[in-house]
């Protein structure tokens, strides 16, 4: 989500994990404005690297796509759009076949616990989680941010969080610009949750050696075809109707005319 934490926990990961003093290497910052619009990724080990991203606002379709053509690792590191091509998106689905993933992404949410869980939100996450899960095949890990100063909306946001299906939710107090003394409660919760991470690789990767690739490109592939036409049905519709109301609305003014 946009502005909710996502470049401060990974400034406070990198912290962590290199035992060094606070530097805001992923450049968090407070703006009414998106900051980061670049995906990037930050080492942790050598072969452990962070993403941040840019973050989404609306949960729109657009976004929906972008995110979840991201997951399925048809993008490389560049700028984010959320708009393409019919043709674009068929190269890419394409290149799945002739690509064989060789990284894992664990997937993660993060979501500020100051910013109210609305059941319109609410309503609003739960594809979105339940797609991430769909197209990597680990169930998104969540991460509460700005913990410190709203323990009940913490509270709260773990419980529905929880009940959508998470089963792991962490409760974080990010370090920041302006506060990043070394804190127990930070690191031992940032240290768990980089561990679940990990083992959720570990898993993914002793499903993987079970499974056949090509149909599961297959699935991949047929999925993203299907999502297409169906939106380019639904642009149809949305076009046809307001010719609809277009001939309706001068009907209406010719008979007010002949009436005159
Ligand atoms: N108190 C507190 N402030 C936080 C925490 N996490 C982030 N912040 C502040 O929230 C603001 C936004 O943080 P960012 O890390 O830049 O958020 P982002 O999700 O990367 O934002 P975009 O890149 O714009 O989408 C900054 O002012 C941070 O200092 C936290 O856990 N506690
Ligand atoms: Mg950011």
């Amino acid at each position: 989500m946009l502005g909710h934490g996502k470049s401060s926990i990974i400034n406070t990961c990198v912290q962590i994990v290199h035992q060094a003093d606070f530097k805001n290497v992923a450049g968090s910052g407070k703006s009414n404005y998106p900051i980061t619009m670049d995906r990037t990724d930050y080492d942790l080990t050598s072969h452990v690297v962070i993403n941040d991203n840019r973050g989404v606002n609306k949960m729109s379709p657009e976004e929906q796509e972008e995110v979840a053509a991201q997951m399925g690792q048809m993008r490389g590191q560049s700028t984010v759009e959320w708009d393409r091509s019919v043709r674009g998106k068929l190269n890419l689905i394409y290149q799945q076949f002739n690509y064989r993933p060789i990284e894992i992404t664990v997937p993660v949410f993060v979501y500020s616990v100051e910013s109210l869980l609305t059941d319109e939100r609410y309503e609003e996450i739960e594809p979105f989680i339940r797609e991430a899960h769909k197209i990597t095949g680990i169930y998104p890990i969540i991460v509460l941010t700005k913990v410190g100063t709203h323990r009940d909306m913490a509270d709260e946001c773990y419980d529905k969080f929880k009940a959508l299906g998470a089963n792991h939710v962490f409760q974080v107090e990010n370090y920041t610009v302006e506060q990043h003394e070394h804190h127990p409660k930070t690191q031992a919760e940032v240290l768990k949750f980089l561990d679940t991470c990990l083992k959720e690789v570990d898993e993914s990767i002793a499903r993987r050696a079970t499974e056949d690739p090509q149909k599961k490109y297959m699935d991949l592939a047929m999925d993203a075809v299907h999502n297409i036409i169906q939106k380019e049905n639904e642009k149809k519709e949305i076009k046809i109707q307001i010719i609809k109301e277009k001939c309706e609305k001068s009907k209406e003014e010719i008979r007010r005319q002949k009436n005159v």
